[in-house]
């Protein structure tokens, strides 16, 4: 008997013990389940179908500008019709000291023309190809929802022009190029530039926007030969690019003409990667990102970030104060690329030096040694 009570009082014991592991067990599950599927809800976010619904008020001709410089900021609080007026222009021009290359342009220089519209707006595409030009050519921008990215309906012969429309419903920063066959020919020949589409709210105040675009060159002779140089498709197909430059040349943003910042101030760039091959990994040196918004799009995914990845075909943002004073070399951190093919760039930043934030104290590079 006593056994038996005793076996009876375990059992109880235990079928408690079970209890309240079972119901500790589901709470967890109810708990985890929960959290698990908010978070999951949030980082998802909803998927609109959109339509355009905003009145269209008035019309206005789109402000373009060659890199490093972004149109500013768009400050109407409407959706307008914006002419865009790009003019294909094919013309040699120099990609470093002494070396020359034919390129086709959107604008009349490598990158194309920044282009920037608000989140809503009716973009209207005026593309003309210039009479004195040699081939076909049309325009896929990244911003565009519909076949081609416009490329279908865009393509335009020398000497004549396309028209077509878009609603630009996703804000973001987005690459366009040239779609014309063979696609990877007239994107190695410069045909590719940025569109930002500016959200509804627009983007925090900074007192300096740079464009700055990634790209690669393929040429017949080896990196520095002088010369006019003709592309090399062996090595686009290989993926062996000759040049790896930002804005269109060795040392377009470098030395005297490196981009300006002052100590104080807050810097954002807008930064794309053309390709045609190689992914980007964007560095400035001496500059921590403080904010970046991933992959071009408009949620400032990462702060404090060092090296940000680009794709190719693709862009990103980023942001950050400017505290001390000197030369921010920006490079792709791939780094044969930057000393050896051309990807190097320059921020001068002016103004009062902070021994606080950097000194040197001892040593080969420190001043009265
Ligand atoms: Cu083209």
């Amino acid at each position: 008997m006593p056994v038996a009570v005793h076996e009876s009082a375990h059992t109880v014991k235990r079928a408690a013990v079970a209890a309240a592991l079972v119901s500790l067990a589901l709470l967890g599950t109810a708990t985890l389940t929960s959290c698990t599927r908010a978070d999951a809800a949030e980082s998802r976010g909803s998927i609109p179908v959109r339509t355009p619904s905003d009145p269209i008020e008035g019309q206005e001709v789109a402000v373009l500008t060659d890199a490093p410089n972004v149109p500013p900021p768009i400050t109407r609080t409407h959706a307008t019709k914006v002419i865009v007026n790009l003019d294909i222009i094919e013309k040699t021009v120099q990609i470093a000291d002494s070396v020359e290359y034919n390129v086709w342009t959107f604008g009349g220089s490598v990158p194309g023309k920044f282009i920037r519209v608000r989140e809503g707006d009716l973009v209207e595409i005026h593309l003309k190809n210039a009479a004195g030009n040699t081939m076909p050519h049309n325009i896929d921008l990244h911003a565009v929802t519909g076949p081609g990215g416009g490329a279908k309906v865009s393509m335009v012969l020398p000497g004549s022009e396309s028209i077509f429309r878009f609603t630009a419903m996703n804000p973001g920063l987005f690459i366009y190029h040239c779609a014309t066959s063979p696609v990877p020919m007239h994107m190695a020949n410069g045909m590719y530039g940025m569109i930002l589409v500016q959200p509804k709210d627009g983007l925090p105040k900074v007192d300096r926007e740079y464009y700055v675009m990634q790209s690669e060159y393929y040429t017949t002779g080896k990196f520095g030969e002088h010369g006019l140089q003709t592309l090399d498709m062996e090595k686009g197909i290989e993926e062996r690019p000759t040049y790896v430059v930002f804005n269109g040349a060795v040392g377009a943003i470098a030395g005297a003409k490196a981009l300006q910042a002052k100590v104080g101030e807050r810097v954002r760039l807008f930064v794309g990667d053309a390709g045609p091959n190689l992914t980007s990994s964007f560095h400035v040196i001496g500059e921590i990102f403080d904010n970046v918004y991933g992959e071009g799009g408009t949620v400032a995914t990462q702060h404090n970030v060092q090296t940000t990845l680009i794709p190719a075909g693709g862009s990103t943002i980023v942001e950050f104060g400017v505290e001390q004073p000197g030369d921010l070399m920006i490079v792709d951190h791939s780094i044969f690329r930057a000393f050896n093919q051309g990807a190097l760039g320059m921020i001068h930043v002016t103004g009062p030096d902070n021994a606080r934030i950097y000194a040197g104290v001892k040593g080969l590079g420190v001043k009265g040694e």
